[in-house]
């Protein structure tokens, strides 16, 4: 008896070892072989309203300000995905050019921004991670080290002169009580070398569960659905009232940094698609 289940188990033992080995092999080799594409959906609203259509969709502030955009931008950079493991991908850190992107609402279709990325390893992620902006180890790349997005920037009206560096985020529309017709604009984005200037750094990252892992294969190009909701503007963590004082405000003052503070807050994934 003691023979035959020594023998049974050795048995069953040398049976799988040569599977088992073959498993790892061929997760190592997907891993590091495989890749795929991965869609990000930004869909930016109201959460009481649904999406926001420019010059039209019109919100009334926790302050009581109605409010409406005519221009709603800003950058995403440094995106990475954390898988289940833990494993973080970084997609073309601090490199603008191939890792940085500009949210515009006009040119939603439907509603939704795409930013499509490539050659991400094939895995199943529950996380993404992204900074609002670009941080200051790119910016200080210097122009050169850029000049691609540079120009995109440029030509999205997301630039002021290299020495102060990029919008991060430019809001622009009308606003008012009993009705919104005050023109305001409130550029966002850091004065150039923040250390060198001692001014704040408007840069954030923002890290977000997905509801589902995001399943990247050869064949599947996931989709992750990011809804924005721009009540956190003036109606975020710092209650906020639009005035003279602050309506045409460009740059990283005391204004700006509480609608960053407050827009950082304003990502959510609402779900996943795996298809
Ligand atoms: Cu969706």
């Amino acid at each position: 008896m003691k023979i035959y289940k020594f023998l049974s188990l050795f048995l069953i033992t040398i049976t799988l070892l040569p599977l088992l080995s073959c498993r790892n092999n061929d997760d190592e080799d997907l891993q590091n072989v495989s890749s795929g594409n991965l869609q990000i959906k930004f869909e930016n609203g109201f959460n009481n309203l649904g999406d926001i259509v420019l010059n039209q969709t019109t919100q009334t502030s926790s302050n009581g300000q109605k409010h409406q955009f005519s221009a709603l931008k800003y950058m995403i950079s440094n995106i990475s995905l954390i898988d289940e493991k833990g494993n973080e991908f970084k997609y073309n850190d601090n490199n603008p050019d191939k890792g940085a992107f500009i949210v515009d609402q006009a040119d939603a279709v439907a509603g939704i921004v795409y930013l499509n990325l490539n050659e991400i390893p094939k895995s199943n992620y529950k996380k993404i991670k992204f900074g609002l902006g670009i941080s200051q180890n790119a910016y200080l790349l210097g122009q050169n080290g850029q000049a691609e997005f540079w120009n995109k920037a440029k030509a999205k009206g997301m630039s002021w002169s290299w020495a102060a560096g990029y919008v991060f985020v430019k809001l622009e529309g009308k606003y008012g009580t009993p009705s919104a017709d005050t023109e305001f604009m409130n550029h966002t984005g850091n004065m150039g070398n923040v250390s060198a200037n001692n001014t704040p750094d408007l840069y954030r990252e923002i890290t977000l569960d997905l509801p589902i892992t995001a399943r990247v294969t050869e064949t599947i190009t996931p989709s992750i659905h990011i809804l924005a909701d721009l009540n956190q503007y003036l109606s975020g963590d710092t209650s906020l009232t639009l005035s003279a004082a602050n309506d045409m405000m460009m740059g990283s003052g005391p204004h700006l940094v509480n609608v960053t503070n407050n827009l950082t807050k304003m990502f959510k994934v609402d779900h996943v698609h795996n298809d």
